[in-house]
């Protein structure tokens, strides 16, 4: 199991402070999203926040692109930085070419999908997808409430790549903590983005909050 921080929940005032700290703490990559106000309503990070955490870690860099036609990006996000980039199957017309040109740039590839979106648009990609995000939120914003369809939906995902023989990894991200982690574990989930209900939780160190999302994670 790993765990990624999503670095649009980070102290922006502090984001070396931060790094540093995550960094000491152990997690295993760094989520960044980046939205475009059009895929979704909101705004957030760009490749110069993602050269700029580049030049402060080693650990990989995971992009999350809620923009639309994603494919204009591949080249600009892998010049970033970037060693992974996900694209959401909602805001391509060309899936299996862009999943095929963010490998052949060396990065690994992710197919997003909306809480809403079946899974079946994932029946002819999953073999060039080395992850898929499943939104458990719908995305846009930190700190909203999982929902709880969800877990029969990474289930049922688990169930498919298993039949397939793919080592796909299943990477979920919103409202992932103490109410939510256990059982996105037992229903097959490998990667977990934590903000604000983990990694981000107001009250405590960083470093805390990473130790007590990783005991969350131990329940099998
Ligand atoms: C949401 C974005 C996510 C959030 C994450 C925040 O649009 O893709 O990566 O940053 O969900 O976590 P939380 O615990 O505040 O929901
Ligand atoms: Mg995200």
């Amino acid at each position: 199991k790993k765990i990624a921080p999503s670095l649009m929940c980070t102290d922006l005032g502090n984001v070396a402070r931060d790094i540093q700290d995550l960094d000491a703490a152990g997690v295993d990559y760094y989520h960044i999203d980046i939205m475009d106000g059009s895929f979704v309503p909101n705004f957030t990070l760009g490749p110069d926040f993602t050269k700029a955490v580049r030049k402060l870690t080693d650990k990989p860099l995971d992009i999350h692109t809620m923009v639309n036609q994603p494919e204009r990006f591949v080249d600009l996000f892998k010049q970033a930085g970037a060693d992974m980039m996900s694209i959401h199957a909602e805001a391509t017309n060309n899936l299996q070419g862009t999943l095929t040109q963010i490998k052949a740039s060396g990065m690994q590839a992710g197919v997003a999908i909306n809480p809403a979106t079946p899974l079946n648009v994932l029946d002819y990609v999953l073999p060039v997808a080395d992850y898929v995000v499943l939104m458990t939120v719908n995305p846009g914003f930190a700190g909203q409430k999982f929902i709880p369809e969800m877990y029969q939906k990474i289930a049922q995902l688990k169930q498919k790549i298993t039949d397939l023989h793919l080592p796909t990894k299943i990477e979920v991200d919103g409202n992932l903590g103490a109410q939510t982690i256990p059982q996105c574990v037992e229903t097959g989930a490998d990667w977990f983005v934590g903000g604000t209900s983990s990694i981000y939780h107001a009250g405590a160190s960083l470093a805390d909050n990473v130790a007590q999302t990783r005991q969350w994670l131990e329940v099998k």
